[in-house]
């Protein structure tokens, strides 16, 4: 190889290791801080080793954020739905679609994250490590970032999501991110609200996507919140229940027929013993019980048994 085909061939493989990077923004009325937001991104990112490009979604602002962002962001799109995780996978298709992303960060247009975590965010996946990154806010925590009922709620959740999805997350409500562009293609997305942090977490971890978390900075946020800690936190809840009913069948199912089937054994021991002592059955009431609780126990485990078997069928691995 000549002095000259070999330059162009390591060009090659330099411009094929750089990348293409989206930070994905979705924003409502967040028009006080998203131009501080994009400046933040285009300084910290101005010597790394990709191609970084942003992109609003913007969800009909009535106070001129479409407007800062058309001015100040590389791309921007109106959502045409409502809701964080229509506007998250709204971008995401489109960054990886259109403007043929390699890498995806997703963070928030209210200035609670800060830009100059994105390289360490970035680093795990372009060093092969990491399929999906997922920042951890509570160890660099500003003061009143977050309210005490907030914390508690991020914190029961994640632990919900530990036990039940098998994350090893301890932030799990965390929207800031970043993952490999393709692997949103392994992932079977629908959340249009705020519970999509989780869902796509669940769904990267059941596509068998390597997931790790590295510490970030959270701030005080400006502008108002979009978020409702009460519906929010049941909506979040009620998908964690269906996650794991989707992607664990065999668990959420073999747990309630535990459940049944050890309540079975309660009321009817009590009715096997007086049959084997006297030799009659009186607690007719306990033995009808006993009986269906056996027999809804035996049903759930064998649906479990079921949905297990299909869905390792549909399982599109990463
Ligand atoms: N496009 C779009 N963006 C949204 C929507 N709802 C919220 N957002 C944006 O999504 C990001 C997250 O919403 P936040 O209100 O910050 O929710 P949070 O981060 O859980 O809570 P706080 O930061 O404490 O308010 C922000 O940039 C919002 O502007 C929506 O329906 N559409
Ligand atoms: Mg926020």
């Amino acid at each position: 190889m000549t002095p000259g085909e070999e330059a162009g061939a390591m060009m090659e493989r330099t411009a094929s290791r750089r990348g293409r990077c989206v930070i994905v923004i979705p924003t409502l009325n967040e028009a006080s801080s998203i131009e501080t937001v994009l400046d933040g991104v285009t300084s910290a990112l101005r010597d790394q080793p990709y191609e970084t490009f942003t992109l609003v979604v913007d969800g009909r602002s009535t106070d001129g954020t479409y407007e800062v962002a058309k001015r100040k962001a590389s791309f921007v799109i109106r959502q045409k739905r409502k809701g964080y995780g229509d506007a998250l996978r709204s971008g995401f298709l489109h960054a990886r679609k259109a403007l043929g992303a390699d890498l995806l960060v997703m963070m928030d247009g209210d200035l609670t994250y800060d830009p100059r975590d994105i390289p360490s965010l970035l680093r795990p996946i372009i060093d092969d490590e990491s399929d999906m990154v997922i920042g951890n806010r509570f160890l660099k925590m500003q003061k009143g970032a977050m309210s005490t009922t907030n914390r508690m709620g991020n914190r029961f959740l994640s632990w919900i999501v530990r036990g039940t999805l098998g994350t090893e997350v301890h932030d799990s409500q965390c929207g800031m991110r970043a993952l490999r562009a393709d692997l949103i293609d392994a992932l079977d997305l629908g959340t249009e609200g705020m519970p999509f942090a989780t869902e796509l977490l669940a769904e990267a971890q059941f596509a068998g996507a390597r997931i790790t978390e590295i510490p970030i900075s959270y701030g005080v946020r400006t502008g108002r919140t979009k978020l409702s800690p009460l519906r929010d936190g049941l909506n979040i809840f009620g998908t964690i229940v269906r996650l794991v009913r989707d992607t664990r069948p065999l668990f959420f199912f073999g747990f309630l027929g535990l459940v049944m089937g050890l309540l079975g054994l309660y009321f009817g021991l009590d009715v096997i013993l007086e049959y084997s002592r006297s030799g009659t059955v009186t607690k007719i009431p306990s033995a009808i019980l006993a009986a269906l609780m056996l027999i809804g126990s035996f049903q759930f485990i064998t649906l479990g048994l079921v949905a297990d078997m299909i869905r390792r069928l549909r399982r599109r691995k990463y």
